[in-house]
């Protein structure tokens, strides 16, 4: 009460339409040139503008809204300029609902070779071919514009962890000053631009990170950094610590996280958008997730299996086939296993997140985060 629910910026409008009093979890609405996103969210990673294995209609039939897509990758392959030229992201991978870009600084960290960092951007070799690349916040920021998402990301620079907090400062000051580029390159007036605050497990680094972005100030505000091998308390810290100085009423991502015990913690920190490969990849290995913690699907034990994955599932692997089924398809290495595994898993975090917008708007998420975060460790 008395805090501005509404905000609104150029390409997107964000509402917060429920906030629960136990914790700081809430109920919004994020509307975009490409339509409107209920969060909390998930975003299925689609890196090479495709979320592996599916079509547009089935991860809409599965409940998806928005999707997340990989510049670093689309940059070596096709390129942005053969993306634009077929009529941009939405078009060329025929998703016409949101889409999130991410900058392309995570993935050159952790995929290319010899990336060389410097105050300008990194260096890199491409990781397909060898060749020699630089991103720099200008250059990252104009990619994305061509790709055209709704949403795009500044460049930021997440360390590896273990690393000293010396380390992380200074990854933390770089970040900022790089945001500040970003924002002064970005001109598209339909697609957002997102700030991204570093600072790893420290809380001090979050919060003062977190302020410097706010006082550039982006239409909104992603938490990256996290999820990169440190325990549950130090994420919660983290949460804490960059949550805490945003604007209330503008949307929020925690980048790559997408379990649902992590999804259950964020969301009551105050989170809105999440993104995580841990749904398709692990629906591509024959491991599903369930409300009672996760199935193996070609465990020996479900050889003569009649149930679904998940009792109550209304998603195509669930409403048709057995387990014994899904894990036949596995063990003769059908195409159709991870497909449906993949849907299952995406059903199942959506599923999730509606259930956790219920909740809030109900004023009792504090205990179906309890309830849900029990019934996980409870084995099907
Ligand atoms: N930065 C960017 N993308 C990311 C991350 C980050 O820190 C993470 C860390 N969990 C996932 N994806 N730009
Ligand atoms: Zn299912």
């Amino acid at each position: 009460l008395g805090r501005p629910t509404r905000f609104e910026h150029g390409a997107i409008r964000f509402e917060v339409r429920a906030a629960d009093r136990g914790c700081s979890a809430r109920v919004g609405r994020l509307t975009t040139p490409h339509g409107v996103v209920e969060t909390p969210a998930f975003m299925p990673v689609g890196t090479q503008a495709t979320v592996k294995g599916l079509m547009p209609d089935q991860l809409r039939s599965v409940g998806s809204t928005m999707l997340l897509a990989n510049t670093y990758h689309l940059a070596l392959r096709p390129g942005e300029a053969i993306i634009e030229e077929l009529g941009g992201l939405h078009r060329f991978m025929a998703w016409d609902r949101p889409i999130l870009t991410d900058s392309g600084g995570f993935q050159v960290f952790s995929l290319a070779e010899k990336a060389k960092l410097s105050e300008s951007g990194v260096v890199f070799r491409s990781h397909l071919d060898g060749r020699r690349l630089e991103l720099t916040p200008e250059s990252a920021v104009r990619i994305q514009e061509r790709l055209g998402a709704d949403v795009a990301m500044c460049l930021d620079h997440c360390p590896a962890l273990p690393a000293s907090k010396e380390t992380i400062a200074e990854a933390t000051a770089r970040t900022i000053r790089w945001a500040r580029r970003c924002r002064e390159a970005h001109t598209r007036s339909d697609q957002a631009l997102f700030g991204i605050t570093q600072g790893g497990p420290h809380a001090d680094l979050r919060a003062e990170c977190a302020q410097a972005l706010v006082e550039i100030g982006f239409p909104g505000y992603a938490v990256g950094g996290v999820s990169v091998g440190e325990g549950p308390e130090e994420i919660r810290r983290a949460l804490e610590g960059a949550v805490h100085p945003l604007p209330w009423n503008q949307p929020r991502y925690l980048m790559g996280v997408g379990r649902p015990e992590d999804l259950l913690d964020a969301v009551a920190a105050g989170i809105d958008l999440f993104d995580c490969v841990w749904p398709t990849r692990n629906g591509r290995n024959a491991t599903c997730m369930t409300a009672r913690g996760q199935v193996r699907l070609r465990n020996a034990r479900h050889a003569r299996d009649p149930r679904p994955i998940e009792e109550g599932c209304d998603c195509p692997a669930c409403r048709a086939f057995s387990r014994a089924y899904l894990r036949h398809l596995f063990i003769a290495g059908e195409m159709l296993g991870p497909i449906l595994a993949s849907l299952h898993n995406l059903a199942f975090l959506h599923r999730l997140t509606r259930d956790m917008r219920r909740a809030i708007s109900e004023g009792r998420y504090v205990q179906f985060q309890r309830d849900r975060l029990a019934a996980l460790g409870s084995e099907s």
